[in-house]
């Protein structure tokens, strides 16, 4: 992990001479040029963050299920992460993840309880370190955002018809569907700023989360749309008893009638159920996504038409990976590789375009990032591993090779057993505490996760699936190690208290415009404004 300090301390350094030398001819030319000059050297960054978005539901990573135009533009003008993991796939822990880079049992954040926002994060330091910061839309951390200059954030899991909103000691609605507003809402936030500073900007985005409800012109556009099913739809999960059959997330028998929306038709029953299901689940779930590239798309033109690309970069993820069928599944949670995977691409100033960096990377690499990128140091509480080398084309010898991951939230939604494991470029193991049981896969020869080397007595005894074993446990060890998990939330007794739904008690302003809500984010101390 050494390179960690040495290259944000090193860019640091010659950053600070650049300054130096920059002010020196700055003073020369007048008073004006001396405080808006050194800025130029450190890149804005923009952060949109959305919520369930499968890497598979995105045309640069191959999807075979809607295209995503804009986000390609992320891709084809710069990095698309080709093995880019969430460490607890979840919503909640993932976002205490974003800010901290930290392990959910290291910020105290494992399951759906609330953030303390009086500890260390992104946020803080790049505000401290001369950002103008911002946090737009789903927060779901339960307490009021730190370390934002301007924030306004959904009330937990917030709507998507004219949703309501928080801001400092306020509340506000604003009329629209949730993925619009919110865009606007950032494009406001960019209009409005501080022009003496860069800015930081997270822009996280409601959509595609369930109950999947699309604006009027993607809903029409995916109204008929026959959907691709994925291999594994209907799989018996035979080889898997420990947490699949038992779990409340399928296709099959966990959709509701206001998930579906529509009463299916009369007498289909079975694998045709099964599938109807699947397809109607997944026109409203892609028509939502649609509405977030739409959102992409009109960002990255008001970057272009305001001269501000050259100088902002811009990172796209999601908070967990999603199950699209694949397994009989929807939702996230398990450890196999549609709940694992996240998307993660980036264009901007010193990123090389059109590279597909294929090193592990997970969510607790996107606090070090951000500080990386704005020339700021590291703190060593940070657990992750800035991503400029890879952004800049670079491959580090010591890049990690394995990614652990954790999920505690049972008992919890979907009745999803708790498990921890281990990933590396050819194997996947899972272990299920609770079950005292174990899943190994070759991911090589099984990408679908379909055959547990474990589950047969006779197969597990050969010496080299023992041997593969041995070695997958011991690099799991060495995780935990490494990360210093002791298995402090194991029990759900242990579990930090506070929820993160509902609103922070702000005094309500009614129905405002995007223009009055981004005023009314910016935290004051002078009087509200009038009624
Ligand atoms: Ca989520």
């Amino acid at each position: 992990m050494n390179d960690q300090r040495t290259g944000p301390v090193a860019r640091l350094m010659s950053g600070v001479i650049g300054l130096l030398v920059t002010m020196s001819v700055a003073a020369a030319a007048g008073p004006e040029s001396a405080v808006a000059a050194p800025e130029r050297s450190r890149p804005n960054i923009i952060f949109v963050f959305s919520d369930d978005h499968a890497q598979r539901a995105i045309s640069a990573y191959g999807s075979v299920v809607n295209r995503t135009p804009h986000l390609d533009r992320l891709a084809v003008g710069g990095a698309r992460f080709v093995n880019s993991f969430v460490t607890n796939s979840i919503c909640t822990p993932s976002r205490a993840t974003l800010l901290t880079g930290q392990y959910s049992h290291i910020n105290g954040v494992p399951v759906f309880n609330r953030f303390d926002g009086a500890r260390d994060h992104v946020a803080k330091r790049l505000q401290t370190g001369g950002y103008h910061t911002g946090m737009i839309g789903k927060w779901h951390l339960g307490c009021e955002p730190t370390g934002f200059d301007r924030w306004i954030v959904l009330p937990g899991q917030g709507a998507y018809r004219n949703p309501t909103f928080l801001v400092p000691g306020r509340s506000l609605s604003i009329r629209g569907h949730v993925t619009d507003v919110t865009v606007d809402l950032g494009i406001e936030f960019l209009e409005t700023r501080p022009r003496d500073k860069p800015f930081f900007l997270m822009l996280h985005h409601k959509a595609p989360h369930r109950a999947w409800e699309p604006d009027e012109r993607n809903r029409a556009r995916f109204r008929e749309a026959v959907i691709p099913e994925p291999e594994t739809l209907f799989d018996d999960w035979r080889t898997r008893p420990a947490a699949l059959p038992e779990n409340r997330q399928t296709i099959a028998r966990d959709l509701t009638p206001n998930d579906l929306k529509q009463q299916p038709p009369a007498g289909l029953g079975g694998r045709e159920l099964t599938a109807w299901k699947y397809r109607r689940y997944m026109q409203d779930y892609l028509a939502c996504v649609q509405g977030v590239d739409d959102a992409m798309g009109r960002l990255l033109d008001h970057l272009d038409e305001k001269g501000l690309a050259d100088d902002t970069i811009v990172i796209y993820s999601s908070d967990n990976g999603w199950f699209m069928g694949e397994l009989g599944l929807y939702d996230k949670r398990f450890m196999y590789e549609p709940g694992l995977r996240v998307p993660l691409v980036a264009r901007g100033p010193g990123i090389r375009a059109g590279i597909a960096p294929e090193q592990f990377v997970a969510n607790i690499d996107l606090a070090p990032t951000f500080l990386d990128l704005a020339g700021l140091p590291v703190p060593d509480s940070m657990q992750g591993r800035s991503l400029a080398p890879l952004l800049r084309g670079e491959a580090p010898a010591d890049w990690r090779t394995s990614i652990y991951y954790r999920y505690y939230h049972d008992p919890g939604h979907h009745d999803t057993r708790q498990h921890f494991g281990v990933r590396t470029a050819t194997h996947k193991l899972i272990r299920y505490p609770t079950k005292n049981a174990w899943e190994l896969f070759d991911l090589t020869s099984d990408p679908h996760e379909q055959h547990n080397l474990l589950h047969d007595a006779t197969e597990a005894a050969r010496p080299e699936v023992a041997a593969l074993f041995a070695g997958m446990r011991a690099e799991l060890e060495r995780l935990q190690r490494e990360y210093h998990d002791d298995g402090r939330y194991a029990d759900p007794a242990t579990w930090p208290a506070g929820g993160v739904d509902g609103g922070f008690g702000g005094k309500p302003l009614g129905e405002r415009t995007v223009r009055e809500a981004i005023a009314a984010a910016t935290l004051m101390d002078g009087p509200p404004p009038a009624e």
